[in-house]
């Protein structure tokens, strides 16, 4: 293990050295270059080889470029925040001795976050009129924190909580108080609490007091908004034991609010919110922090196969040999076909250039794949039927 690193992580180093592989991968390279095989070949990134209707967010576009922009190499992806069911995501061309050793980074790179991404956009779309902050880093390993919280927001949530992973993607990290800081001030004085952040903290942060802790919801928020002028919200995460309707509990400290005339004071709850949830509680509250739902996603179950050996196409059982492009018809419906043929007429292809002579030439930015999977989920009727 290396001394400089206390911690199991696997370095950025590593990675680019192609290491972070499976070992089967070193036994593969050895056994190429001993018979002396190096074929030129096309392999391609697909979960599913024909187009299912199920579509996914595609997300890690951006680590999977810069991976393999230090390839000698040539790489076709869907543009990061494309929605996809079925066919390829991503295309390499090159020798195979020359990327054998990244396909386990790889995978890794857009599995996790292209998972993420799907279920943030599952959760946004669940409560459209809310704003949604990630709340999960915590129930993911820290050194995942950035790629965790870029892909939240690429599936389209609109802001994040982890402090590192901000400094990472180029992102303010939000959020006020947890409940430890009310167990600090101890039981009966929450106005303490609340009125110590309000003092302590720069004005830039928003004031929002935690209404939860020791009593009544309704109680706790009316003490709040005396103890503090400004407040700009009041958090909610009652917890599950205590739950019982929390739609009606949130209507109440909603009624309590604007019968005292703080209509401005939004309300905002978090704690163990799917869609489910979300979708009933959108029109009565102002922002939602959601966390493990989006956090705990599955990965997207990706594979890299080989499609074509020195022209000719190849595959093994079950897959489909031969280079592939991947066409979004008028209809918001794919179509997976090969690319040395026509294309629908109607089809758009969707697979285009992400790496060419070591740069990175496609489009990575943040704002760009969060736009795209917006724009891409009303084009495919993601989300429509709630699910
Ligand atoms: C919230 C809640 C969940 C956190 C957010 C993640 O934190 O208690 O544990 O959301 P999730 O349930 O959707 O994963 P706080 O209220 O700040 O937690 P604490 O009780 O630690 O103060």
């Amino acid at each position: 293990m290396d001394e400089a690193s206390p911690f199991d992580i696997v370095t950025p180093e590593q990675i680019r050295a192609g290491r972070a592989t499976d070992a089967y991968f070193d036994r593969t390279v050895e056994t190429l270059e001993h018979a002396d095989r190096n074929p030129t070949v096309v392999a391609e990134v697909t979960a599913d080889q024909f187009p299912t209707g199920e579509f996914e967010v595609l997300a890690g576009v951006e680590d999977a470029a810069h991976l393999l922009a230090d390839l000698p190499v040539r790489v076709d992806s869907l543009a990061p925040g494309q929605l996809f069911d079925g066919g390829p995501v991503l295309r390499i061309e090159g020798r195979y001795l020359d990327f054998c050793r990244y396909e386990t980074a790889l995978l890794g790179f857009l599995s996790h976050a292209s998972g993420i991404a799907t279920a943030a956009l599952r959760a946004q779309l669940a409560a459209p009129t809310s704003s949604m902050l990630s709340f999960g880093s915590r129930h993911v390993h820290p050194s995942m924190a950035a790629m965790l919280e870029r892909a939240a927001l690429v599936g389209g949530l609109d802001g994040i909580s982890n402090v590192a992973a901000g400094e990472v993607i180029g992102r303010e990290a939000g959020g006020t108080m947890p409940h430890a800081l009310l167990l600090c001030f101890g039981r009966g004085n929450q106005e303490q609490a609340w009125r110590a952040f309000d003092e302590a903290v720069g004005p830039d942060v928003p004031r929002v007091a935690l209404c939860d802790t020791f009593s009544d919801e309704v109680d706790e928020v009316l003490r709040a908004v005396e103890a503090v002028d400004a407040l700009d919200s009041v958090r909610l995460d009652t917890t599950g034991s205590r739950r019982g309707d929390f739609r009606h509990i949130v209507r109440e400290v909603r009624w309590a609010l604007e019968s005292r005339g703080h209509d401005d004071v939004d309300i905002f709850v978090s704690g163990g919110l799917g869609p489910e949830q979300l979708r009933e509680l959108d029109d009565v509250v102002d922002g939602f922090g959601v966390g493990s739902y989006v956090s705990n996603a599955d990965p997207v179950d990706f594979a890299l196969d080989i499609v074509e050996i020195e022209g000719d196409p190849i595959s093994k059982r079950g897959k489909l040999g031969g280079v592939k492009d991947v066409y979004r018809t008028a209809d918001g419906g794919h179509h997976v076909g090969l690319a040395d043929r026509e294309g629908p007429a109607d089809g758009e292809s969707l697979l285009e250039p992400l790496v060419r002579d070591g740069e990175v030439v496609g489009e990575t930015s943040l704002d760009a794949a969060s736009e795209r999977a917006r724009r891409d989920a009303e084009a495919v009727g993601f989300g429509a039927e709630g699910v």
